[in-house]
Parts: structure tokens; C-alpha cells; sequence
């Protein structure tokens, strides 16, 4: 009995290690719920580890989901944990970036979120 708790025990340690290894996303530009009243550039996603690059895609989609840049070709931006590409110029509005990459755990990693560009004057 205590021999299985203790193998019990070892996998659920195991299992949730295991679980616990995917990609988080740590930093992002623009900021998630960001108000900006300069377009942005590029965008750029930074994860707490390196993800598959060439299994990640990025999309820039604004406020009727009408997708504005798309790229499945990503770079390495700052470091191998930050990915990005370039978008557009962006005129003022309600955009959203949505995201799905590879962990190197082989999990998917998903998201979404919203940033907003206001007229500057
Ligand atoms: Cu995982």
C-alpha cells in the first residue's frame, strides 16, 4: 500500500511537471489591453522559453476580425524566446493579435488579446 502511494505520488509529480512545461507568454508588443497613440511597428511576443518557430503563427486582425497581417514565417526578435514580425501602419482603432505557438514540450499554445490605437492629436 505504501509502495503504491509512493508510485502514485511519483506520477502525479511527473504529470504535473510535465504540464507545467508549456511556453507562457511573458511580455508582448503591444501590450495586451495597450491604448497607443503611435502605430506600432512590428509585433512581438515573448515567451518564458523558446518556442518552435517554424510550427508558430501570429495574426494582426482588427475590430470585424478581418485579418490584417498574418505570418507563419516569424523571427527571432530579441532573443530565441521572443518572436515577431512586422506589420502595416496602423490606422486608429480596436486591433487584436492572436497567436499560436508550438512549445517545445510539443504543446499548442493559444491566445488572444486586444490593444487599441487612438488619434494622436
Ligand atoms: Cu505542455
Amino acid at each position: 500500500m505504501r509502495n503504491l502511494l509512493k508510485y502514485v505520488l511519483l506520477i502525479f509529480i511527473f504529470e504535473y511537471n510535465y504540464a507545467c512545461a508549456h511556453a507562457v507568454l511573458e511580455f508582448s508588443e503591444p501590450a495586451r489591453r495597450a491604448i497607443l497613440y503611435r502605430a506600432p511597428e512590428q509585433v512581438v511576443l515573448t515567451f518564458n522559453e523558446p518556442v518552435e518557430i517554424e510550427f508558430s503563427k501570429i495574426l494582426l486582425m482588427n475590430n470585424e476580425d478581418k485579418i490584417i497581417a498574418s505570418s507563419s514565417n516569424l523571427k527571432n526578435i530579441y532573443d530565441n524566446n521572443s518572436i515577431g514580425m512586422q506589420i502595416p501602419k496602423l490606422t486608429s482603432g480596436i486591433y487584436f493579435i492572436q497567436f499560436q505557438v508550438l512549445s517545445i514540450d510539443g504543446h499548442k499554445v493559444k491566445g488572444r488579446y486586444k490593444f487599441t490605437i487612438k488619434d494622436s492629436n
